[in-house]
């Protein structure tokens, strides 16, 4: 089954579950109506319950049952009053309900005082047990939500104005000509998607078009959108966005990009993730070009509270990453983060660089570096692609961390990255925050961009 289709299966699904919700929320509603009806009615019999109860005593003589039952009644009077929470008559008299059948129970206690005290405490165990389990799986819920809602929130940008400019063009359909195939184009360049891809997927849906013979506005949407998912599925095939981790010893990960792109923030970033699940994280300052650069990661390294390895401005990039490597090994450390400078005014001095650093890390450990992690800034658009390509040339580049996707209306470029590059963007930045990056699921994200469109 090809992923239109499973797209069209959870579009249909996501519609089906905000119906249930709907309904849910109106019987929720009825429901409660009804039960404020019962509530009354209740007050009302508890009144007259109260009435009795208070007869009876009244009725009745001094004698030790009374006295008991006057205790009992004080002291649930004195659980009510410390009961901040109970402010209203309803829940007065439901104290009151219950104080009364205690007491029913309170006879049974007295005659088998061992038995029911073992029973409460083992039944007061299990709804504890119970409880906490409760407690974990709502966390572990309420973590997922959080993580998928800053996902959600992060690209709300991009999916609108991707898919909106989609809606505008096929809101403007008039019939299939010439001119809907070059507005379709120039969308598809604005939002991104890469210029070859953009021309390339026009002849492709011209042709497409032609051969199911789609007239009206929405097979014409329909053919389109099918067929840019389906191109976007074949380029992804066998892509992992896994990290690859070490079978044994350190695994070194070796950050590279431009300028400003965000490689040290995002170091930054991900050492807090892996020390938060238990590794033992380096960081190598190898951007040595600045001392801005070095205090900036030896500030992320503060924060996050795992080491790092750094020598003077100027200094060899290869021998900070020789110190660090040699490092990680010797002290049994889980990731090495290498930081590197992203100069790239000669791509021949950027290419002796990276393979130099390369040279010193797989003398240590050979199979080292185990990724190499592109950055790249989604908010310059093509200018990234680019630097993409430059990059992959120079050096095996291993996966894509797509930065600032918070701050771009261009979401266009995943699509692109995957059928120009071919390389899996392994993780997205959502801005500035420690916890703003993400895990990108490449499936989630298209979903996301023609949800509203998938008829
Ligand atoms: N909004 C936003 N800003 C980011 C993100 N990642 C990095 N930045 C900012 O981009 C700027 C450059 O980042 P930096 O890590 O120094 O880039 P580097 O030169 O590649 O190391 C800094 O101001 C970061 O706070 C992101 O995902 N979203
Ligand atoms: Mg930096």
């Amino acid at each position: 089954m090809g992923l239109f289709d499973i797209f069209k299966r959870r579009s249909k699904k996501d519609k089906e579950k905000r119906e249930q919700q709907e309904t849910n929320e109106e019987q929720e509603n009825k429901k409660q109506e009804s039960s404020l009806n019962d509530n009354n009615q209740e007050l009302n019999n508890d009144n007259e319950d109260k009435n009795d109860l208070n007869a009876n005593e009244s009725s009745s003589g001094n004698n030790v049952k009374d006295g008991n039952l006057n205790q009992n009644d004080d002291s649930h009077l004195d659980d009510s009053k410390s009961n901040n929470s109970v402010n209203n008559d309803t829940d007065n008299l439901e104290n009151n309900d219950k104080g009364i059948s205690e007491r029913v129970d309170n006879s049974d206690i007295q005659s088998h005082p061992e038995e029911q005290e073992q029973e409460q405490e083992q039944e007061q165990e299990q709804e504890q047990e119970q409880e906490q389990e409760q407690e974990q799986e709502q966390e572990q819920e309420q973590e997922q939500e959080q993580n998928s809602d800053k996902f959600e929130k992060g690209l709300s940008k991009s999916r609108s104005t991707f898919g909106e400019k989609l809606n505008r063009l096929f809101a403007n359909f008039r019939s299939v000509d010439e001119d809907f195939f070059d507005d379709l184009e120039d969308t598809l360049i604005e939002s991104d998607v890469g210029f070859d891809m953009a021309v390339n997927l026009t002849d492709q849906l011209r042709e497409e078009v032609k051969l199911q013979n789609a007239k009206n506005r929405e097979d014409v949407q329909n053919v389109i959108i099918q067929k840019m998912i389906d191109i976007y599925d074949q380029a992804g095939n066998d892509e992992s966005t896994e990290i690859n981790m070490a079978e044994n010893g350190p695994t070194v990960i070796l950050f590279v990009g431009v300028n400003g792109v965000g490689k040290t923030t995002t170091i930054g970033k991900m050492a807090d993730k892996y020390k938060n699940d238990g590794k033992k994280v380096l960081l190598a300052a190898a951007d040595t070009f600045r001392a801005g650069a070095i205090e900036q990661l030896d500030e992320w390294a503060k924060r996050d509270q795992v080491d790092i390895v750094k020598k003077t401005e100027k200094s060899d990039p290869s021998a900070v990453v020789y110190e660090a490597v040699h490092k990680a090994k010797e002290e049994d450390y889980d990731v090495l983060f290498v930081d590197t400078a992203g100069r790239l005014q000669n791509k021949v001095n950027l290419m002796n660089e990276l393979s130099k650093m390369k040279k010193v890390l797989t003398r240590e450990i050979p199979e080292a570096p185990h990724e190499v992690l592109l950055v790249l800034d989604a908010t310059t658009g093509q200018n990234a692609l680019n630097q993409a390509k430059l990059f992959k040339e120079t050096t095996d580049v291993t996966g894509i961390i797509l930065t600032k996707l918070d701050g771009t209306a261009k979401g266009g470029i995943v699509l692109a990255i995957r059928n120009e590059l071919h390389l899996p963007v392994k993780y997205v930045g959502l801005g500035e925050k420690v916890s703003d990056l993400s895990k990108f699921d490449a499936n989630d994200y298209v979903y996301g961009l023609f949800k509203g469109l998938i008829k």
